[in-house]
C-alpha cells in the first residue's frame, strides 16, 4: 500500500487495489510517479490545518506522505529555485474534488509565504464566496459544483504572496434562464432572497424562491446542509471588502432582481396576417424591471417582442412569435448575470493585483467531465475543454520523457499518435471539424439545428469519433476519450450565436443605474470592435464570434501559457456515485482512472524505456554482473559491460545515453533477476567459507 507508486509498478489493478487500501484508512492522496491523486473523502479529515502545512514547509516529494500541500510546496519552491512558471493542473468528474483542491493551495500558499505586513496584502482567499455565489450551483453531480472554469494565479516577490489575478472561462449561462430536475440556479439568487432584510426585499419588489420561474425548474430550491442566508451574509462581507460602495451592492441586487422579473414574464399570442405575434400577459414584470434598473418601460416591452432591422432609411420592427419572445427574454436575462459576474471579476481582479511581481504559480479547475440527463452545446465545449487538457497532460508527460531521450542522445523514435488529439483534430480541424460545421451554419442566416445535423452526418457518418442516432433523433454522440456523450442539437445555433441585439445594448447603455450603463457600454464597445475587426468592407455580414470560437481562443490561450510554465497534475478522483463517505466503488473509480489518461500514459511510456538509471545507480545495484567492478572512472563503459554480458550486444532491451541507463521494464526483470541469483549465490559463496573458518 504504498503511497509512491512508479509508472514502472503499475498496472490497472495494482492501481486500484492501492487506491482502496488507502482510502479506507482515511489516506486519500496517493502519487503516480509525480501525479498526485486525490480520492473524494466527502468528510472532514481536517488535513489542512496550519500545523500541517507548516510540516509541508521546505519538504520534497518523498519527505512527507502524500498531500496537496506537498505538491503546493514544490511548485513554490520550483518558482523560487528556476524562476520558471508553475502550473497546477486540476482535473476529473464533477463532484470529484477539484475546487476544494484549488482552495487548500491557495490557503497553503497565502498562509505560508505571506510578507510581515499582511494586512496590504489582498488575500485571495477573500474573494472566493464571491466567485463560488456568483458562479456556482446545484447539478444533480455536485451540490455546489462550479460553473465556470478557472485559472488563478497566485503571484510572488522574492518569495511572498504579493497579488493574484484570476480568469474565467466559460460561464454556464443557460443556466440563469433553465435548469434540469433535481438542479438549481447560481447560488445568489437563493442567498438574496433568504439573506437581504425584509424591508429591502419589499422595495426591490422579491418574494421567495418558489415564486419565480427561473429559480424554481427544478424543484428544488434547498440544498440540504447549506444555510443560504449564512452564506448571504459572508458573500456581502467579501463584496464589501474588495471595496464595493452601497451604491453599487445595491445596484447588483437590483440587476439579479430585475432577472428574477424577466423571468416571469409571460406571452400570450395573437394571429396578424396569418402569422403568430408575440404579446406580453401583463405589463407589471416589464414596469418593476424598467424601474429596478432604471430604463424605459416602452423600449424594453418591444425589445421582447420585436427584432428591429436597421436599414439605410429607417428601422424595421418585426414582430416575434411566442418563442422568439422567450428567447429574447431569455438573452437579455443571461446577458445581464453575464455582464454582471465579468464585472464583478474585473473588481476582483482590480484589488486583487499585484503591484510587482517576479514570478507566478498557476492553478487551473475547470469544469470536469460530464454526462448529464441532456446534453447540450454547454457540455459539448466543456467536455472539450477537458479533451483539450488531456492531450495536454499526455502531452506533457510524453514530452518530459522524449526530452530527457533527446537531452541523452538516445536513439529514439516519438510515440504514435495520441487518441485524443485525433479527437480533437475531429472537433476542430478545418472546414469539417464539428465545431467548424457549428460556426459555418452558425453564420447562415437561413440555417438551423436540423442543418448543422445533417452536416455533422454527412461528414462524419463514418468517423469512428461519431456516432448517428439509430431513429431519426435530432442528436449525436461523440467517442470522447471519458467515454460516449449524445448531444441534442436543440438551440445548438441559437446558443453559439451569443450576441446581443444592438437594440438591447441600447437600451441598457442608456440605463440611470451606473453600474448598468458601466457593463453595456463595455459591451456595446467590444462589439463595436469586433464589427470593425470582422467587417470586410461596406454590406458584408462581420465575421462571427461565436461562442465556441471565442472558447476555442481562450483555451489556446490557456494553453500556450500552459507550455511556457512548469505543470503538475493533480487528477481527482470520486469514490461512488453517491457521494457516500466509506464507500469505494472499484467499478466507478476504474472507470474514472481509465478517464485520467493515466493508464494510457503508462501504456504509452512503456513503448518506450520506462526505466531511468543513472550510471552511478545503476553501477551500485548491477556493476558485479559483468564479473569483476568495472573502474569507476569509466562508468559509461561499465554500463555497456553490464548490459552486454546480461542482456547482449545490441538488444532492444535497454539504451545507453550521456548519464543514464535507459532500459524496457523486460530488461530490468532480467539484469534483477540476475542480480539475485548472484545474490544467493554470494550467500553460498559466505556460507561456506564460514563453515571454513569454524
Ligand atoms: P469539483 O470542483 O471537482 O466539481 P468540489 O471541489 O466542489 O468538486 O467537491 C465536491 C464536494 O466534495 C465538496 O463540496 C465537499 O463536500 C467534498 N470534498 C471535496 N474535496 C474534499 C476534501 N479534500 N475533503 C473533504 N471533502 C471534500 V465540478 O465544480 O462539479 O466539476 O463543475
Ligand atoms: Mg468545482
Amino acid at each position: 500500500m504504498s503511497p509512491f507508486l512508479c509508472f514502472r509498478e503499475v498496472s490497472e489493478s495494482s492501481v486500484l487495489l492501492c487506491l482502496k487500501k488507502r482510502f479506507h484508512c482515511n489516506l486519500i492522496y496517493t502519487y503516480i510517479g509525480q501525479i498526485l491523486i486525490s480520492v473524494n473523502p466527502f468528510k472532514d479529515l481536517r488535513i489542512y490545518s496550519e500545523d500541517v502545512a507548516t510540516m509541508y514547509q521546505q519538504g520534497t516529494l518523498s519527505k512527507n506522505a502524500p498531500h496537496i500541500f506537498a505538491i503546493a510546496e514544490m511548485a513554490y519552491t520550483l518558482s523560487q529555485s528556476s524562476g520558471q512558471e508553475q502550473c497546477v493542473l486540476i482535473s476529473g468528474h464533477s463532484g470529484s474534488g477539484k475546487t476544494e483542491a484549488a482552495k487548500a493551495i491557495v490557503q497553503y500558499l497565502t498562509t505560508l509565504y505571506q510578507g510581515s505586513d499582511s494586512h496590504r496584502i489582498r488575500q485571495p482567499c477573500s474573494v472566493l464566496p464571491i466567485l463560488e455565489s456568483f458562479g456556482n450551483a446545484r447539478t444533480i453531480l455536485n451540490d455546489n459544483s462550479s460553473r465556470f472554469g478557472k485559472l488563478l494565479d497566485i503571484h510572488l516577490r522574492h518569495g511572498i504572496v504579493v497579488g493574484t489575478s484570476i480568469s474565467q472561462y466559460l460561464l454556464e449561462k443557460s443556466r440563469v434562464v433553465f435548469q434540469a430536475h433535481g438542479e438549481r440556479n447560481y447560488h445568489v439568487f437563493y442567498e438574496l432572497l433568504a439573506g437581504l432584510p425584509v424591508e429591502q426585499k419589499e422595495e426591490m419588489y422579491l418574494q421567495e424562491a418558489e415564486s419565480y420561474f427561473y429559480l424554481n425548474q427544478g424543484r428544488a430550491c434547498e440544498v440540504l446542509g447549506k444555510e443560504d442566508s449564512q452564506d448571504f451574509l459572508v458573500l456581502v462581507q467579501a463584496l464589501e471588502g474588495i471595496s464595493l460602495s452601497d451604491d453599487q451592492l445595491n445596484s447588483t441586487w437590483a440587476v439579479l432582481a430585475a432577472i428574477l422579473q424577466l423571468g416571469n414574464i409571460c406571452f400570450t399570442s395573437y394571429e396578424k396576417e396569418s402569422f403568430e405575434h408575440a404579446a406580453i400577459a401583463s405589463d407589471t414584470e416589464i414596469q418593476i424591471v424598467a424601474n429596478l434598473l432604471r430604463v424605459s418601460a416602452e423600449l424594453l416591452q418591444s425589445a421582447v417582442t420585436h427584432r428591429v432591422t436597421v436599414t439605410s432609411y429607417d428601422r424595421i420592427f418585426t414582430p416575434l412569435s411566442v418563442e422568439g419572445a422567450i428567447d429574447a427574454r431569455d438573452s437579455i436575462a443571461k446577458a445581464l448575470y453575464y455582464l454582471l459576474f465579468e464585472w464583478l471579476l474585473l473588481r476582483i481582479n482590480e484589488w486583487l493585483a499585484p503591484w510587482e511581481s517576479d514570478c507566478a504559480v498557476g492553478i487551473v479547475d475547470i469544469h470536469g467531465f460530464e454526462d448529464l440527463g441532456v446534453n447540450s452545446l454547454e457540455q459539448l465545449c466543456i467536455n472539450f475543454a477537458n479533451e483539450h487538457l488531456q492531450w495536454f497532460f499526455c502531452q506533457t508527460v510524453i514530452a518530459q520523457e522524449e526530452e530527457e531521450y533527446s537531452q541523452e542522445q538516445l536513439a529514439w523514435i516519438p510515440i504514435s499518435k495520441m487518441c485524443s488529439e485525433l479527437c480533437l483534430d475531429f472537433l476542430t480541424a478545418k472546414p469539417h471539424g464539428i465545431l467548424c460545421i457549428l460556426d459555418d451554419q452558425t453564420s447562415l442566416i437561413q440555417a438551423t439545428d436540423h442543418t448543422f445535423l445533417q452536416k455533422c452526418h454527412y461528414h462524419h457518418g463514418n468517423s469512428p469519433w461519431y456516432t448517428k442516432p439509430k431513429l431519426p433523433l435530432p442528436e449525436f454522440t461523440v467517442q470522447h476519450y471519458a467515454g460516449p456523450v449524445t448531444y441534442q442539437v436543440h438551440k445548438f445555433l441559437n446558443k453559439n450565436r451569443d450576441q446581443l441585439r444592438p437594440e438591447v445594448l441600447d437600451i441598457f447603455s442608456q440605463s440611470r443605474l451606473k453600474v448598468v450603463s458601466h457593463i453595456f457600454q463595455r459591451a456595446k464597445a467590444a462589439y463595436s470592435q469586433r464589427r470593425e475587426l470582422g467587417g470586410r468592407g461596406r454590406g458584408l455580414r462581420p465575421q462571427a464570434s461565436t461562442l465556441v470560437s471565442k472558447f476555442q481562443q481562450s483555451l489556446q490561450d490557456l494553453t500556450a501559457k500552459l507550455r511556457g510554465s512548469h505543470a503538475f497534475f493533480i487528477r481527482c478522483i470520486t469514490p461512488n456515485p453517491r457521494k457516500l463517505s466509506n464507500v469505494f466503488d472499484v467499478e466507478y473509480v476504474n472507470c474514472q482512472l481509465r478517464h485520467s489518461g493515466i493508464l494510457e500514459a503508462i501504456h504509452i511510456l512503456k513503448e518506450g524505456f520506462p526505466v531511468h538509471l543513472p550510471f552511478q545507480s545503476f553501477l551500485a545495484r548491477y556493476g558485479l554482473l559483468a564479473g569483476s567492478r568495472p573502474s569507476s572512472l569509466q562508468q559509461r563503459e561499465g554500463c555497456a559491460a553490464v548490459l552486454a554480458h546480461v542482456l547482449g550486444n545490441p538488444s532492444d532491451l535497454y539504451q545507453i545515453g550521456v548519464t543514464k541507463v535507459f532500459l524496457k521494464e523486460k530488461g530490468r526483470q532480467l539484469l534483477e533477476r540476475r542480480w539475485l541469483q548472484r545474490q544467493s549465490w554470494a550467500v553460498v559463496t559466505l556460507q561456506r567459507k564460514f563453515r571454513r573458518l569454524l
